[in-house]
Order: structure tokens, then sequence, then C-alpha cells
């Protein structure tokens, strides 16, 4: 099975997914595999590699090789620029900066990143990326003009743009080690634009308590990176999460 049909298949028959984000930059790539164990213990969905800066070449290889010595879960790239693809991830998060002011982060890093891609084979997943406030530090890195916190019909508007233009994923980011998520407000008015499309929430997400309000707000899938580089237990850590979220 595809990466994306097992993800849509988890969203609608055993509620929220949840996707573990490891920054290959954060830690040596054996103690990413031993996240990314520990996370499958738990009870994540997936296992999405990347980050913003530093998170390309040698060390993004090493990491997945030995996340999939580990695991069987399905690893995605979550790639910050074109030199974020791996040939040994399953998937890729195809995506586009659409609220960017650059247009590198709009266009050319996927122009640049598509024949890699193509001759790797791994899957991409075509994905519209919005950043929120506070943005973090992809919001500085992606010269995002941030989308206002309050300001859901904003978000409505680009989602509605990266649907129209055959996105099949919208991921609302309020930036990694954000203080909290996007509002239950913003998630409940994009997921209704989106219908059938899946709406993945990021940034912020810390406890089981949280992600169930992203949850019932309407995100088919959530992710979380710093609460398990902070946890000095990741597979409950990661327990407390997926309980929290799956029907
Ligand atoms: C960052 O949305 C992800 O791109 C995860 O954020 O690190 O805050 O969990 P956290």
């Amino acid at each position: 099975m595809q990466v994306e049909e097992y993800l849509d298949k988890i969203a609608e028959s055993e509620g929220t997914v949840h996707l573990t984000l490891i920054d290959p930059a954060s830690q040596t790539p054996d103690e990413a595999a031993d996240i990314a164990h520990a996370a499958a213990l738990g009870g994540t969905d997936a296992i999405m590699v990347g980050g913003s800066t530093g998170a390309g070449g040698a060390i993004l290889d090493q990491t997945l090789l030995k996340i999939k010595e580990r695991t069987d879960k399905p690893t995605i790239l979550f790639p910050g620029s074109a030199g974020g693809v791996s040939r040994y991830a399953d998937a890729i998060f195809f995506m586009s900066l659409l609220n960017s002011r650059d247009i590198s982060f709009i266009t050319t890093n996927q122009v640049m990143g598509a024949p890699v891609v193509y001759k790797s084979g791994i899957e991409p997943i075509s994905m519209a990326y919005l950043v929120v406030e506070p943005g973090g530090t992809v919001g500085w890195v992606g010269d995002a003009k941030l989308i206002p916190k309050h300001k859901p019909e904003l978000a409505v508007a680009y989602a509605l743009a990266g649907k129209y233009l055959g996105m099949h994923y919208t991921y609302l980011e309020a930036g990694s080690g954000a203080d909290e998520p996007v509002t239950a407000e913003m998630i409940g008015a994009v997921k209704h634009v989106l219908g059938d499309n899946k709406l993945i929430v990021g940034g912020g997400i810390r406890s089981g308590k949280t992600a169930k309000l992203c949850a019932q707000a309407g995100a088919d899938m959530i992710v979380t990176g710093t609460v398990l580089e902070e946890s000095s237990n990741v597979t409950s850590k990661i327990e407390e999460l997926v309980t929290a979220i799956k029907r």
C-alpha cells in the first residue's frame, strides 16, 4: 500500500493520525532511530524526517537508514528545501509554502527537487504548507507572510487555493516549539472547506489534551516533534497523544 493511502485509511477508520517528526539536525542517527523505535512502540502511525536548517545530505541519509533498521513504520520526508530529498525514505510531503514571500519556497525548490524525487522512486504526497503566527524558525527561514492567529478566514483562503491547485493535503503550521498550536476555530474553518482533503496540524502540541482539541476541531493528522525531544519516556508520551486522538 502506498503511504498516502495508508494514512488516509487510518484517518477514515481509526480517527486522527499521529505523525512523529524527527529533525536529523537535532541528534545523531542512532538517537533518532531510538526515538522512532520508541514512538512506534507507543503507537505512532508514521515518521516524518526533516527540518528547516542542516537537515540534508549524509546526516539525512544516515538518519533514515538507522530509523528503517529499527521500525517498519513509513518514513516521510518533510523537506526544508530541495536538499531535503533522500532516496531512503518511503514518501515525501511534496509541499509548497503558499504564504511565503520568496518564490524559492513556492516553486523553485520544488523544481530542483522534482527530478530527484522522480529518479528515486519515492512517493510524492502533494501538500499546501501554511505557516501561521508565531511561525518559529520555519516562518523566518521560509520568509512567510505569517497568517494572523485570529484570522481563520485567511487560512481558509489559502487552503482553498491549495485544494483548487490540486494539493491533497493542507498543513497548518504554528512553528516547531510554538507555545500553543493554531486555534480550534482556524482548524474547524479550514477543515470545513477542505471536505475530504486531509488536514495536518503541527507546532506546539505537547499533551494529549491539546492533541484532542485539535482532533475534535477537525485535524485529520497531528504532528509532534519538540515534546518528544524533551521527553524522558517517548513511548508513554506517544501513548498519551495517540490515546487522546483515536476513536
Ligand atoms: C514542526 O509542526 C511541527 O514543523 C512540529 O512542531 O516541534 O512544536 O511539535 P513541534
